[in-house]
């Protein structure tokens, strides 16, 4: 990985607050003047004069004043809390947590059988390392049906539904270790979520294939139908797999890779000079799989194609050593791959990718710039003037640049296509503009997600926050506005304008989330919105209550030592944010039911005499009083 020497040349001094930052600005715009003062020792009064002066300088007030809402949703990772949460911008509020791999008490996340359900095949899997979210697209516009999130942890992809912000589908991609790059086809809709299988294994990893053989692993590209959340197809490549972004054409998905070298050790992985972005034709995969042009392994039946080198599926371009981000302009006609370990991006013209595939150009011709933009380039954001925001880990810092100068520059012009580095606090990952990765890019907002906080926050132990820092874009000059501390750990982001998320207020009696177990009731003959019962099935017992703040339907049920027992609670309150919970005392049972919904939760009652249940999300004034009991008889 990146080498932390930067740690050292980031001794943090009172020079890096924002004020003092602005004040350097000011002393050096002052120099600019040729003011004969600008040594003179400034007074509070011009200090408090120039604080204002900023203030209305801001084209975008950073300001939600209490009970005003913001103006953009933002959705965030949490990385190896493995969760997402939703933000509010440009306050930066967090809203909601959304929890998506990890397990959730407040809510019953992994612990509900619906969950469980949901979770499928890796319901038994308690963690997860969250890296991207990203939301479906329409003709390159969010549609805010869905966000996508991938498991790097656990080789997960799982699905939001944005109508009510819970998690709905999610899979575990086969063939492959560590699901890292998502994103989502951009145009014409999202029909498919491409992700990046990122270490390499031996295809058939069955302990019997060779393990010591290296040249026998693979890294697949991973093609997921966005609507059923099932593999599509498999493309597999040489080298290994980061981050990848797709076109706004239909056409081209790319992504880069860190170790075409295929080390297995740190040393190896960064021995060669070049690595490559590998670039994946979308019409040419769909006719290799119509034509049944592939394989299958480890007896999964999903289709791989082989999109190695000298494939037509597929072509490699060479980029300066280990490249991390991969990020497609708005305007449709770039990819930027992010130099990591060269202080370079790579600009990749997607207007050339056709020639390219047809064997007209080599893939070097590509590439239309190489700007150098500082070190410990990770990742670009962009907003609808033109200009590109990236990342600087090592030197702490967002450049801002312009794309076509650097590209008139690479073509010998003298331009300057560096308009500003501004500090960020500190080692900055991912970067994201207001609606940057779609066609409605605004301009209005940046947030780069830092990784460490070091001074910027009282604190709180050898374990320290993340700062997201919040910058006005919407100016000739970025501007620091805001600092947010965040728990381990936002990787990526996304900014959504509020006008294209509509989340439903309570839920609907037939929700698929639910839809399940309300088939079971049914099979049990109970009309859940009325019913209370206690239904005996051999050792299983479901005891069917209704939930009525500050009431469950039920006081008291009777079940037998060792009886298998879920506990089915429907909310009949109407009332918008009437949530109740059902929490069996000494159990480890907890759940959420949201108003108009039904929620299970299933346990071995091995606890003889009186359990009490208790409602745990604070729903009256008598809210202490909801709850009942559990007579287990020995
Ligand atoms: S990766 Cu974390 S900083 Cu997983 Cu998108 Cu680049
Ligand atoms: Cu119902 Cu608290």
């Amino acid at each position: 990985m990146i080498d932390n020497k930067n740690n050292d040349n980031i001794e943090v001094s009172a020079e890096t607050t924002l004020e003092n930052a602005d004040r350097r600005s000011l002393f050096s715009k002052t120099a600019m003047l040729g003011a004969g003062a600008v040594l003179a020792p400034m007074s509070a009064a011009m200090f408090s004069s120039v604080a204002q002066a900023k203030r209305v300088e801001y084209a975008n007030s950073p300001v939600v004043h209490p009970g005003e809402l913001d103006e953009y949703y933002g959705f965030w990772s949490g990385g190896h809390s493995g969760e997402v949460r939703i933000m509010g911008l440009p306050s930066m509020r967090e809203l909601m947590r959304i929890p998506v791999f990890n397990i959730d008490s407040a809510t019953g996340w992994g612990l509900t059988d619906e969950s469980k359900r949901i979770k499928g095949e890796s319901a038994h899997i308690l963690a997860g390392d969250s890296h991207h979210p990203h939301m479906s697209m329409t003709d390159g516009r969010y549609n805010g049906k869905y966000v996508f999130i991938n498991d790097k942890a656990n080789s997960r992809v799982a699905r939001i539904r944005c109508d009510v912000m819970k998690t709905d589908k999610m899979l575990t991609v086969p063939n492959v270790q560590a699901v890292h790059g998502l994103r989502v086809q951009k145009v014409p809709y999202t029909k498919y979520v491409i992700c990046n299988g990122e270490f390499e294994i031996p295809m058939n990893n069955d302990g019997k294939a060779s393990m010591e053989d290296v040249s026998t692993y693979r890294s697949l590209f991973n093609v997921i139908n966005a609507d059923t959340m099932e593999m599509a197809f498999q493309v597999m490549v040489d080298g290994n797999l980061d981050n990848t972004d797709a076109d706004y054409d239909g056409k081209y998905f790319a992504s880069t890779c860190y170790n075409s070298e295929m080390g297995m050790s740190l040393g190896e992985m960064i021995a060669s000079e070049r690595d490559h972005v590998v670039v994946f034709s979308l019409a040419r995969c769909e006719a290799a799989l119509k034509a049944g042009k592939f394989k299958t392994y480890n007896g999964n039946g999903v289709p791989v194609l082989d999109g190695r080198k000298g494939s037509d599926l597929t072509r490699y371009i060479p980029v300066p050593k280990s490249p991390h981000g991969m990020n497609t302009s708005p305007s449709g006609k770039y990819f930027v791959a992010n130099g990591k370990l060269s202080p370079t991006v790579s600009i990749i013209a997607i207007d050339k990718l056709d020639a390219l595939f047809d064997d007209k150009i080599k893939p070097r011709d590509t590439i239309v710039a190489e700007p150098e933009l500082g070190l410990g380039p990770l990742h670009t954001a962009f907003d609808n003037r033109g200009f590109a925001y990236t990342t600087l880990f090592l030197d702490s810092q967002i450049v801002k640049w312009d794309v076509e100068e650097a590209i008139r520059a690479h073509n010998g012009e003298k331009v300057n296509y560096i308009k500003q580095k501004l500090d960020v606090h500190y080692q900055p990952g991912h970067n994201h503009t207001s609606q940057g990765e779609t066609r409605d890019a605004d301009g209005k907002w940046l947030v780069s997600l830092c990784k460490f906080s070091k001074d910027r926050f009282l604190p709180v132990g050898p374990l320290r926050p993340e700062n997201d820092q919040l910058i006005d874009i919407s100016g000739d000059e970025m501007k620091l506005v805001h600092d947010g501390p965040t728990f381990a750990e936002p990787h990526d982001c996304m900014i959504v304008h509020r006008s294209k998320v509509k989340p439903q207020k309570l839920w609907t009696r037939d929700d698929p989330m639910f839809a399940d177990t309300l088939a079971i009731a049914k099979a049990d003959g109970v009309n859940t919105m009325i019913d209370n019962k206690v239904i005996r099935d051999g050792n299983k017992v479901r005891v069917y209550m209704t939930s009525v703040a500050p009431v469950y339907g039920m006081n008291e049920f009777r079940v037998k030592l060792g009886d298998e027992v879920t506990v089915i609670v429907t909310n009949l309150d109407m009332v918008e944010d009437v949530t109740h919970g059902f929490c069996m005392t000494n159990h480890g049972v907890q759940m959420e039911i949201g108003p108009q919904a039904t929620a299970s939760i299933t346990f071995i009652a091995n606890k003889p005499g009186v359990q009490w249940y208790y409602c745990n999300w604070f729903c009256h004034a008598l809210h202490m009083e909801m709850r009942g009991r559990m007579l287990v008889e020995a």
